[in-house]
């Protein structure tokens, strides 16, 4: 037995699953999940000591590779200073600033620890600054665990196939109205039918938990004028895509602006972190300023600040990041596509600068039930070949690949040949 396997074991009677995410478990592929035991660059190590190209980067923050020098050394030094106060710290002045100057969209911020809570709070002050009560969101778009957003989620419940979580009280959801990716008339419809009563939509501008989906032309923006004739707040969730498609994220890369911005890991380059922000107007209505409760001891904290502070301080510095994370997805991506119609396959490709992903489905993807078209007894069959030839992707067909500064050219070959040698047996 590895020692990855007795780990699992041991696990399996203390966490639930095993694991402390339902994605990490393996359970959709049929695996026992790698128990990882250190990172550096662009490779994992696990509790065995092999060694996998990494493509999931912690689900997005590892822009700058793991164990990136810059950020440690940010983190040793914050460390030694004391590692939380519940109180205000100059680091966080400068994580604000530092925000407001990348994002033109955003002038003020707030700091909160991941990704379901930034969406939670950002839902909660869209729904005190307008007064109303009802949100929509997208069919496999995920924000996060919070109980009004499970409903047909992506990710984790996505591959676990259930449609909303139980313990959710029918409450929680009776204003969550559930529109389709890339289809405009179904959100006019929700407008037509009670636009006066919607707080606001949220979306993640690259759907990225149902797989990758990219936005129709034309989508976002109408998304952006339904929200601006009927006074609701458009909500882009960046968790995924923030300060990775390009340094204001896909607001930059699409030219849209949202009244509000939700943020996750990215923030913190690997610590646990999430903001939201946006108009000072509806920022201004949360609390001690405004009448919109919340609150945090760790938010803000400052060695998440420290770290997240020493990526996003490199990114903003360095633009040519985003021309090079552009230039590895189309080599990476694009050479999937080149893969899938030399070998004639029933795949898809769908990528947005470094994130992207295989659909298993002859159907074009373009939202929820296109993306559930997948065969996914046949994806499990590819990540087992990867995953044992050393390249570790998600676990899931509905999750995406990404990419950091540290993949090499050579990396990208490596894993581009790896899944032809697969697909030339079982394609
Ligand atoms: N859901 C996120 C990825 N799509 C984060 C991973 C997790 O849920 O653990």
């Amino acid at each position: 037995m590895t020692r990855s396997e007795e780990l699992f074991r041991e696990a399996e009677k203390l966490i639930p699953g095993g694991v402390n995410s339902p994605v990490r478990a393996f359970r959709s592929v049929g695996m026992t999940p790698r128990f990882i035991a250190s990172a550096e660059g662009a490779y994992l190590t696990d509790a065995d000591g092999n060694r996998y190209l990494d493509y999931i980067g912690s689900w997005g923050p590892m822009i700058l590779g793991h164990a990136n020098p810059l950020v440690l050394e940010k983190v040793e030094e914050a460390c030694r200073k004391g590692l939380s106060f519940g109180a205000a710290t100059e680091a966080e002045v400068d994580m604000a600033r530092l925000i407001c100057s990348m994002v033109p969209s955003i002038e003020m911020v707030r700091m909160v620890n991941s990704g379901t809570e930034a969406v939670m709070s950002a839902i909660r002050a869209a729904r005190g600054y307008t007064g109303r009560d009802k949100i929509v969101k997208f069919e496999g778009c995920y924000h996060g665990h919070s109980d009004s957003m499970l409903v047909k989620a992506g990710s984790g419940v996505m591959t676990a196939g259930v449609p909303d979580s139980s313990g959710v009280p029918a409450g929680c959801t009776q204003d969550t109205l559930s529109a389709v990716y890339n289809d405009i008339s179904s959100v006019e419809k929700l407008f037509d039918a009670c636009g006066s009563e919607i707080a606001a939509v949220i979306v993640e501008p690259v759907g990225a938990n149902m797989g990758v989906v990219l936005p129709e032309k034309g989508f976002l923006e109408r998304l952006r004028s339904l929200c601006t004739e009927n006074g609701t707040v458009l909500i882009f969730d960046e968790v995924i895509t923030g300060f990775r498609l390009a340094r204001a994220g896909a607001q930059e890369y699409f030219g849209i602006q949202a009244d509000l911005t939700t943020y996750g890991k990215i923030i913190g380059g690997g610590m646990p972190v999430g903001a939201y922000g946006g108009k000072r107007e509806i920022m201004e209505v949360v609390a001690p300023v405004g009448s919109v409760y919340q609150a945090g001891t760790l938010s803000g904290n400052p060695v998440a600040m420290a770290a997240g502070l020493a990526q996003l301080t490199y990114l903003n510095g360095h633009p040519e990041v985003y021309d090079q994370l552009e230039k590895m997805g189309e080599r990476l991506y694009g050479g999937m596509e080149s893969m899938c119609r030399e070998l004639a396959l029933s795949c898809q490709v769908n990528y947005a600068g470094s994130l992207g992903c295989m659909f298993f489905t002859r159907e074009s993807v373009t939202d929820y039930r296109s993306a559930k078209s997948s065969d996914t007894e046949a994806f499990c069959g590819y990540f087992r070949h990867m995953l044992e030839n050393g390249i570790y992707t998600a676990p899931s067909q509905f999750e995406a690949m990404f990419l950091c500064t540290a993949h090499t050219e050579e990396d990208i070959r490596f894993t581009l040949d790896t899944m032809h040698k697969y697909f030339e047996k079982h394609g």
